[in-house]
């Protein structure tokens, strides 16, 4: 079941009645620009197909409930004119309890709701699940109770929630394109002064998104590990933040810098260039200066940045092989695991997937799925 009939179904035999709206938030995929959100660069992902729903009842008092689909109808309340806790055994809930908490400081005075919540976004694979739950519950008291709130707040509201409530110190990206996605357009983002441009996808170019189903072990600990190297080498270059560095100051300047703590730098100073260039590469349908693109972020994260593991690195690899000369593949998300993502040619994609199905599971013992995505629309009423 779709999680949109999922949630129907569920709020009326809870509640018996309708629910007065329903809202959704997207995944994302990233294409490129990776792990420089928190370092104030560039990232260009597109919101993809498979979101969170909320059915969404509005209640006369200031009582929050909260029922989760995915993990057996799990429940939460709370009041909101009690100070809101972390709840001490459902992870899930303080994602909930996160995004009021930061809405209440933000932009208080509202009212408590019925949410009957699901999504079909795979968890834990780094295409921002978490996001779309923040996205999509800060929706849901926007539209509900007329929040003044631009798309830009509500992702800054869930990012600040999975920052202090969650304890992740994720960056903007995820949120943004949650809430700010187009249907079939990416978005290039400027992660330090937030301006953005849709840059629409090209016609015939598949988007293809392989779960290499390894295990994401350490991820919050190596993602705050990897934002803290960055933060002492920008400390080290007296820069804001790895933004403001080029190529050429970053070698001329590398004397008595921890070795890991430069290649981070390396890695992020030449993803920034990448992301332009990639972002032009798109407008301008060069498919083949894209695919050189990804394989140098790909190459990147994995010599500098060491986020990837090596079942990631030979998915990439099957996967480069058959996509031909035109588009291109790489790891996708924070890392340790996941996904990657492929931009390629439609009549690739069969070719694609039968090289994945035969070779990765002999060379990995792992079966990967295959997401075929379209970009998508940002959170909204639906
Ligand atoms: C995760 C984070 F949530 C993002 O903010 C971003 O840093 C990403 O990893 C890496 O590019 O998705």
């Amino acid at each position: 079941m779709m999680p949109l009939d999922t949630v129907l179904s569920l709020f009326r035999q809870l509640f018996g009645r309708e629910p007065d709206l329903r809202v959704r938030a997207p995944g994302r995929v990233n294409l490129i620009g990776e792990h420089t959100d928190y370092n104030a660069g560039f990232v260009l992902p597109c919101a993809i197909d498979y979101e969170t729903c909320i059915a969404v009842g509005r209640r006369n008092d200031d009582l929050v409930r909260v029922v989760a689909a995915d993990y057996d109808r799990q429940q939460d309340s709370f009041l909101l004119s009690a100070p809101i806790e972390p709840h001490p055994q459902q992870g899930w809930s303080n994602y909930v309890r996160g995004v009021v908490s930061q809405l209440q400081q933000r932009q208080p005075g509202f009212g408590g709701l019925d949410l009957v919540i699901a999504g079909n976004i795979p968890q834990g694979t780094g295409l921002s699940s978490s996001a779309s739950l923040e996205v999509a519950v800060g929706q849901a008291f926007k539209e509900a109770w007329e929040l003044p709130l631009s798309q830009t707040e509500l992702a800054l509201n869930g990012q600040e929630a999975e920052n202090r409530f969650v304890g992740c110190n994720c960056g903007i990206m995820d949120q943004m394109i949650s809430a700010n996605g187009r249907a079939r357009q990416a978005l290039l983002l400027d992660c330090r002064s937030l301006e953005s441009r849709h840059i629409p996808m090209p016609d015939g170019l598949a988007v293809l998104i392989v779960n290499s189903r390894v295990r994401r072990g350490l991820v919050d600990s190596e993602y705050n590990l990897r934002r803290r190297q960055c933060e002492t080498a920008a400390r080290h270059y007296g820069v804001a933040a790895l933004r403001d560095l080029d190529m050429i100051r970053l070698e001329a300047g590398k004397a008595g810098l921890d070795d890991a703590c430069y290649r981070r730098a390396r890695h992020v100073v030449g993803e920034n260039a990448r992301t332009l260039a990639a972002a032009e590469a798109l407008a301008g349908r060069d498919l083949v200066r894209l695919g050189q693109l990804m394989a140098e972020s790909h190459t990147a994260m994995r010599d500098d940045f060491e986020i990837t593991v090596p079942a990631i690195d030979g998915l990439v690899e099957i996967i480069r092989e058959h996509i031909g000369g035109q588009g291109g593949v790489r790891m996708t998300g924070g890392g340790f695991g996941g996904c990657v993502v492929a931009l390629l040619p439609p009549e690739r994609v069969a070719g694609v997937i039968a090289a994945v199905r035969e070779q990765y599971p002999a060379r990995f013992g792992l079966v990967a799925d295959c997401y075929l995505c379209h970009p998508s629309a940002g959170a909204g009423l639906c």
